[in-house]
């Protein structure tokens, strides 16, 4: 991959994105004062805030995937899929509460997680490699919360932006990946009663474990790989659908049951 950026401007662009997290407010994408910023850049950028928020003691229990469907695709304008770090911090329980006034502007996604009992690696992994690794799957949602202004970005930035990582929640049923046919389960997202996203979990790059293979790929361009024990998000569905305080959303997911959340 292609680094333009030096380290003193990696770690400026780390400050910005790391201080619209914590404060909860938009900036300008990345590429407005770096135009000449690659995927590679915006990689370095993830990688450094990881490095930050590890070193201060936090606890990465996976990765995500992310814009691994049409329907994201053509929602954000950015036809690449992309990975990012998931935090343990940034879990919050089935059903509960999720506050608001800490984000920016709330989306929620409707995912298949994997967790993982095998170590994951290199330029070559496979559907089938990801699921004989794979320990159990359950039905996730997660609440992205891209830190740019009008929830507009490209490839770069929002890459540098951990992918608009927020909060997730996981629920339902776990399953063995080799018990279903995890590639045409039907899930219906209901926003306050009335559904609002339909799709089938083959819309993920027609099933989900490939974009999970392509994570591991990604990884590895990244030199890193994906331990046992991992929690994978394979990316949304369907479209992300905006969330305000008095919402209420579950997915129900076809052999996986549902999981809900609401905000506050
Ligand atoms: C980028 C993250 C996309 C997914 O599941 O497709 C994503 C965004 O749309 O803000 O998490
Ligand atoms: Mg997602």
């Amino acid at each position: 991959m292609n680094l333009t950026l030096s380290p003193a401007d990696i770690a400026l662009l780390t400050d910005r994105i790391d201080a619209a997290q914590k404060n909860a407010q938009a900036i300008p994408k990345l590429t407005d004062d770096f135009p000449g910023m690659t995927l590679a850049d915006g990689y370095a950028v993830q990688m450094e805030l990881r490095r930050r928020w590890r070193a201060a003691g936090l606890r990465q229990v996976g990765w995500k995937a992310g814009l691994t469907s049409t329907a994201k695709m053509l929602q954000m304008g950015v036809s690449v899929p992309s990975i990012g770090f998931l935090m343990a911090a940034m879990a919050r329980p089935e059903g509960s509460a999720v506050r608001t006034d800490d984000l920016v502007h709330p989306r929620v996604e409707c995912e298949i997680a994997f967790v993982t009992k095998d170590r994951l690696a290199g330029a070559h992994c496979t559907r089938e490699e990801v699921l004989a690794a794979t320990d159990f799957v359950l039905p996730s949602l997660e609440i992205i919360d891209s830190r740019f202004s009008g929830f507009k970005f490209d490839l770069q930035s929002v890459v540098a932006d951990n992918g608009s990582a927020a909060r997730y929640v996981t629920g339902g049923r776990p399953r063995r990946a080799t018990d279903i046919d995890l590639a045409s389960l039907g899930v219906v997202m209901e926003k306050n009663g009335e559904p609002v996203t339909l799709a089938a979990t083959a819309a993920v790059m027609g099933h989900p474990a490939d974009a999970v293979a392509l994570l591991v790929k990604v990884l590895d361009e990244l030199g890193e790989d994906l331990p046992a024990g991992s929690f994978v998000m394979s990316g949304a569905i369907s479209e992300a659908v905006a969330v305000k305080p008095g919402d209420n959303v579950i997915a129900r997911f076809q052999e996986l049951g549902s999981v809900s959340a609401r905000f506050v």
